[in-house]
């Protein structure tokens, strides 16, 4: 791994230690995008932008809620097309409210929204003039919610991201069928270049309709691998329309050309309990893990399993200990609401980023790769801040940690104390004495600086 401890070089000397350092950092990372740098691309910005950003919201959202089944019901329990089209009639979220939602976000720390825009149901929950198979046309709600969370977005510095699948359960030029929506009861015919203007037709009204965008989030592509997607047309699409705008596309193996993200699915990169995700995580581009917060994206309502506010801390210190934004799922109800269930847990993560997010936002991973005590972020020294090394301890029960020999000099602080920690020499590194009170119960953070120039 290329650091600047070693194979790496060391990128700024330093010359500040840690309680200082702990005065000077910004209490939280900005929430705008950070001034471009000269000849700075709005691409690369953007990219600078997620990687600083740190943390997402996922929202699930379509006709599916009504079911409270998960959004694959249709396929799951095999509802044929004309019986799925009796949803959209009955899809009235009158309680939905951008503006809270936005608010939520805002309140649980995260910098940007990923939001379903279309699932694999084909269902649009934005106004396509495509299709009448949207909730401007096709339900008695008849507004356009995608619209009104852009809106609320805008006013409130929250990037928009769109998931948009690139797989489609009802669209009858969707021919020939993948490895899934065989039970839609479609007929065995269609054109799939029809498709794919189709699809890129909404991928351009996507770009066009909502102002400035984070970017597009495909998902889908699994289902059909070998098919001429023309993703290349589609990428350059986007990046011509905004060329600020991101793509990531949730296809489980290697980054494409055109792509700005790497994505992670339920698993945390280099991670694959989920069984699908076998690419390597690239050290070219960005990364970002998603995951659910109890264990259905879009609203199940006999899904229970909830993770703790713990758990969710933990996870996004360990995508950002590795490199990794952490995009966090909630499935809202069909009446536009985002259960309490979710709402705690959120609120929860953004209190405890109101005292730790200077060791997540603007972060990278750090030198030290994850380790059983868990995992370091990288503050480098741009931008006036003091390049911090943060070691999260995220298993209570360690009291101390060993870093390699090279790191003798640093200076070590729990996260805004002043006491520096006890240090010796101790098996071939240097070992720090954790604090016995102080612990943060979720992830004790350590400020590491370096009193002296470190060698390059
Ligand atoms: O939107 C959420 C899910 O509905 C969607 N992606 C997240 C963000 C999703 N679709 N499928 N999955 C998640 C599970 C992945 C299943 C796969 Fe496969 C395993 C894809 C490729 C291998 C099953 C077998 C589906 C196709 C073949």
């Amino acid at each position: 791994m290329t650091n600047r401890f070693g194979i790496g070089g060391f990128r700024r000397a330093l010359v500040i230690g840690g309680a200082l350092a702990g005065l000077l950092l910004a209490p939280e990372a900005r929430a705008e995008e950070p001034p471009a740098r000269p000849e700075e691309t709005p691409n690369a910005l953007a990219r600078r932008w997620f990687e600083d950003a740190k943390f997402g919201l996922f929202v699930h959202w379509g006709v599916y809620s009504l079911l409270g089944k998960g959004e694959w019901v249709m396929n799951n329990d095999k509802i044929p097309i004309a019986e799925y089209r009796k949803l959209p009639p009955q899809f009235n979220p009158t309680k939905f409210d951008a503006e809270e939602w936005v608010k939520l976000a805002k309140s649980a720390g995260v910098r940007y929204i990923t939001v379903t825009t279309k699932h694999h149901d084909g269902f649009c929950m934005y106004d396509s003039k495509l299709t009448d198979y949207d909730v401007v046309d096709g339900s008695p709600y008849a507004k356009d919610p995608i619209k009104a969370l852009a809106d609320a977005c805008r006013k409130h510095r929250i990037k928009l991201f769109f998931y948009y699948s690139l797989l489609d359960w009802h669209h009858p030029d969707y021919f020939p069928l993948g490895k899934t929506g065989h039970d839609a009861g479609r007929e065995e015919k269609g054109d799939w270049s029809k498709y794919v203007a189709y699809y890129q037709g909404q991928v351009r009204e996507l770009c066009t309709n909502y102002g400035e965008i984070g970017g597009l989030w495909f998902d889908g592509w699994w289902d059909a691998p070998e098919a001429a997607w023309d993703l290349e047309g589609t990428y350059k699409l986007i990046h011509d329309l905004q060329p600020g705008a991101l793509v990531g596309n949730n296809h489980h193996v290697a980054p494409f050309p055109g792509e700005d993200f790497q994505m992670f699915e339920q698993d945390l990169p280099g991670e694959n309990s989920a069984g699908f995700n076998k690419a390597e995580a690239t050290t070219a581009l960005p990364l970002e893990t998603c995951l659910t917060m109890n264990e259905s994206w879009g609203y199940n309502s006999r899904d229970d399993h909830f993770k703790s506010a713990e758990q969710i801390v933990r996870a996004l210190a360990g995508a950002a200990g590795r490199g990794a934004n952490l995009l966090l799922n909630v499935g809202p109800k069909p009446d536009g609401t985002i259960g309490p269930e979710f709402a705690e847990r959120l609120l929860a993560v953004g209190r405890w980023l109101e005292g730790n997010g200077k060791a997540i936002y603007g972060t990278r991973k750090g030198p030290i790769p994850p380790q059983p005590w868990g995992v370091t972020t990288d503050r480098d020294g741009s931008e006036g801040q003091v390049p911090t090394i943060y070691l999260h301890i995220l298993k209570p029960d360690v009291n101390e940690v060993t870093l390699p020999e090279m790191l003798v000099e640093a200076v070590a602080f729990p996260l805004g104390g002043m006491v520096p920690l006890k240090k010796e020499m101790a098996g071939g590194g240097v070992k720090f004495t954790l604090p016995d009170d102080d612990r943060d119960p979720y992830d004790t953070i350590i400020s590491v600086t370096f009193p002296v120039p470190m060698p390059r």
